[in-house]
């Protein structure tokens, strides 16, 4: 039972209201929804609280469609099968729009195709959105949803309001996010970002709707207005595109913010040293006023200096020495599908460390007074790659989705289990498997049973392994960064870089194996810069050098590394066992990180570990020198390749310091 209110919007009169108070709402709140009810023209609205119960109802409803079923081998968990043509995000249909264009893109080689970012003009925008969201909810509900980026009220967590007609959104926002009515007090009368998100499909539907999944994948537009905070999604539901606290807010749009609060503080200088000029230029300098330009000068230096921030596609983690008691905490950028969320939740093979998750795909980070980084996660669940997970490859992740789950476009066995490629040996072989296109399959039948990018929706609070800081609203304090991709050939498994700008060369340099977490088929190597290509919410060259600006007094930077968990012999098989076994690479990096001496040996790329240092026990035949080899004309190449790209891609754009470590880099490789 709910109480039933109408809320008068312009255009279209009195629209009912499901659930919830819409007057009690921040009047900024209901100025925004009434816009968008103007706009999208829903049959109701229902202002989401984020309870258990209002799950529950949706679950019960999504159930008797026919949209969930229930795999009643746990508790609490329900599978969603999609339309088979929204899988994945669409970087293709994904913009930024701004006034100017340079803000976004870099400039691009003429001729050439920009593939850090799309920027589209405001007007070709309103455009788009015009052909798009008038009408776009009719006959079905709009949800209101308040969320909190990072723990709601804390120093750094951010408010995102997200609009949707996709009660599975809903579902899987309960989730990702913090979602209830603390938020609308936080929030009061401040900002927030705007979301809003429509599956495109209004009724009566003109596209047929395939396993009771609305979308509208021709008409897909992923659309972000930085400056206005506004992120507006159309006609696909799935991941990404849809869950918009995720890359949309948390990496595109909060880049920006983190950017700009940075800025704001040089716009200060500037305006002082254009006093400065002024004064300079005949009118009478007194001491005093010499003296206070100085002061307002160095004050907001210190302000760039602290208020500058990043918003990254990187886990955060801890490791606990079991003999010393010390915890370190490390982040880690590596490209969709490329190994986060394993290394995250990571069960060590060897004993010595208590490791423990605080995030496993987006990491916000600032710099403290004291000169420290610090990283919080701003999500508060896990939207995983399912296939590939067991209990041996990931038992953490395992345990985490044993109950209150979504599992999208996965298998389902006979016995109401999920099941995914690479759980061949958890599951019966014999075992009546229904594939994620709902065709009976078995294990050994050619075919796949779950998709590649079938994912898994948990609470973080679930894992077993979450650390117990995981929220602490002021976040865990960082000492390492990694970057790293899916690279079969020549780069090693790991090497530390020289420096603070070296290691930002190498994070500009990322490059990985495409994965299907987008819409690209195949195994071509991409340039996946800092594991943000997808994400990017401004201008990559002054992206790079916001993060070569960091690197002030008295930031305490930490060291950066490099990781290849993916090279390959020549067979094809994997030289490294990963998983697991990773702890063994983050044992040297933790060591090196404490400045022990003796157990690094250096080449042209960075640092690599000297064998005798490196922990071995019970590994096995290990190739140590294919794992290791730094082969001088691949890398040459390479090293061509990736300034090519820069100068494509980036241009003038790209910071002199980075064109001076690739340099520096490719002249230590011809002395090799
Ligand atoms: P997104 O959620 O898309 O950002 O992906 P992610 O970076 O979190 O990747 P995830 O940890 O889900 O891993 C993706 C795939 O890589 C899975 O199929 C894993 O089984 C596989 N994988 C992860 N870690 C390793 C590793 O150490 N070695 C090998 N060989 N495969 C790995
Ligand atoms: C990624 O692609 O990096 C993901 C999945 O984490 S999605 O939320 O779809 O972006
Ligand atoms: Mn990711």
């Amino acid at each position: 039972y709910y109480e039933v209110h109408n809320i008068v919007v312009p255009h279209i009169g009195p629209v009912p209201i499901a659930k919830g108070d819409f007057h009690k709402l921040p009047q900024k709140v209901q100025k925004f929804i009434a816009k968008w009810v103007d706009i999208c023209a829903p049959r109701a609205l229902y202002i989401c609280d984020g309870s258990k119960a209002e799950s529950d109802e949706i679950i019960h409803k999504l159930v008797e469609r026919g949209v969930l079923t229930e795999l009643k081998k746990y508790e609490n968990c329900f599978l969603c099968r999609t339309d088979p043509a929204d899988v994945a995000r669409v970087e293709a249909k994904t913009w930024i729009s701004t006034e100017e264009k340079y803000d976004t893109v870099p400039h691009v080689r003429e001729g050439v195709k920009g593939i850090l970012g799309q920027w589209i003009s405001p007007p070709e925008m309103e455009k788009e959105m015009n052909d798009r969201y008038p009408g776009c909810m009719k006959g079905r509900t709009m949800f209101v949803i308040p969320f909190s980026m990072g723990p709601i009220g804390g120093p750094i967590s951010k408010i995102g309001i997200q609009l949707t007609d996709s009660n599975y959104v809903l579902l899987c926002m309960n989730i990702m996010t913090r979602v209830s009515p603390k938020v609308w007090e936080t929030l009061g009368d401040g900002d927030f970002v705007k979301c809003i998100h429509s599956v495109g499909c209004p009724r009566p539907v003109t596209r047929k709707v395939v396993n009771h999944w609305p979308c509208n994948p021709e008409r897909i537009m992923i659309a972000h207005r930085p400056t206005e905070r506004e992120i507006m999604s159309y006609g696909s539901g799935y991941g990404g595109n849809s869950l918009l606290g995720k890359k949309c807010f948390a990496l595109r749009i909060a880049s920006v913010i983190a950017r700009d609060e940075g800025w704001l503080a040089e716009h200060i200088i500037a305006s002082v040293i254009a006093r400065d000029e002024e004064m300079k230029d005949g009118s009478v300098i007194d001491r005093d006023e010499g003296c206070r330009t100085y002061v307002v000068l160095r004050i907001a230096s210190v302000i760039v200096r602290d208020e500058g921030w990043l918003a990254e596609h990187m886990l955060i983690m801890g490791l606990k020495n079991d003999k010393t008691g010390e915890e370190k905490f490390i982040c880690a950028a590596f490209p969709s599908a490329c190994g986060k969320t394993n290394l995250a939740m990571l069960q060590p093979s060897v004993p010595g460390y208590t490791v423990r998750v605080v995030g496993d795909d987006i990491a916000w980070l600032k710099f403290d007074k004291e000169g420290t980084l610090r990283a919080i996660n701003p999500e508060a669940g896990f939207f995983g790659v399912a296939p590939g997970t067991n209990f041996k490859t990931n038992p953490n992740a395992m345990k985490t989705f044993q109950k209150n789950s979504i599992f999208t476009n996965v298998a389902e066995t006979a016995d109401g289990g999920f099941y995914w490629e690479g759980m061949e040996d958890e599951v019966d072989k014999n075992m009546m498997i229904t594939t994620w296109l709902n065709k009976k399959w078995q294990i050994g039948a050619p075919g796949k049973a779950a998709h590649p990018n079938s994912r898994f929706t948990a609470p973080a609070s679930q894992c077993p392994n979450i650390h117990p800081d995981w929220e602490k609203p002021e976040g865990v304090p960082i000492s390492a960064i990694i970057f790293g991709g899916r690279r079969p050939t020549g780069v090693p498994l790991v090497f530390e870089t020289f420096s603070w700008q070296h290691g930002v060369s190498v994070g500009a340099c990322v490059k990985s194996e495409a994965t299907a977490a987008a819409e690209f088929k195949g195994k071509m190597i991409m340039h996946d810069p800092m594991a943000m290509r997808p994400f990017m919410g401004y201008n990559f060259g002054n992206y790079l050098k916001h993060w070569l600006d960091l690197e002030a007094k008295p930031h305490k930077v930490p060291k950066i590394f490099h990781v290849n968990w993916f090279r390959v012999d020549e067979e094809g098989e994997f030289l490294w066992p990963g998983f697991g076994d990773n702890i063994r690479v983050l044992d040297w990096v933790l060591r090196r990180c404490a400045g022990e001496e003796g157990i690094a040996e250096k080449t042209p790329v960075g640092y690599i570990p000297k064998k005798e240092s490196f922990n071995l026990t019970n590994l096995g035949d290990l190739k140590w020198d294919e794992l290791f080899s730094i082969p001088k004309y691949y890398w040459l190449d390479d090293i061509r390749e990736s300034k090519r790209f820069l100068e494509d891609q980036v241009g003038t754009d790209v910071p002199q310091v980075i064109w001076d470590e690739l340099d520096e880099q490719e002249k230590r490789l011809r002395e090799l």
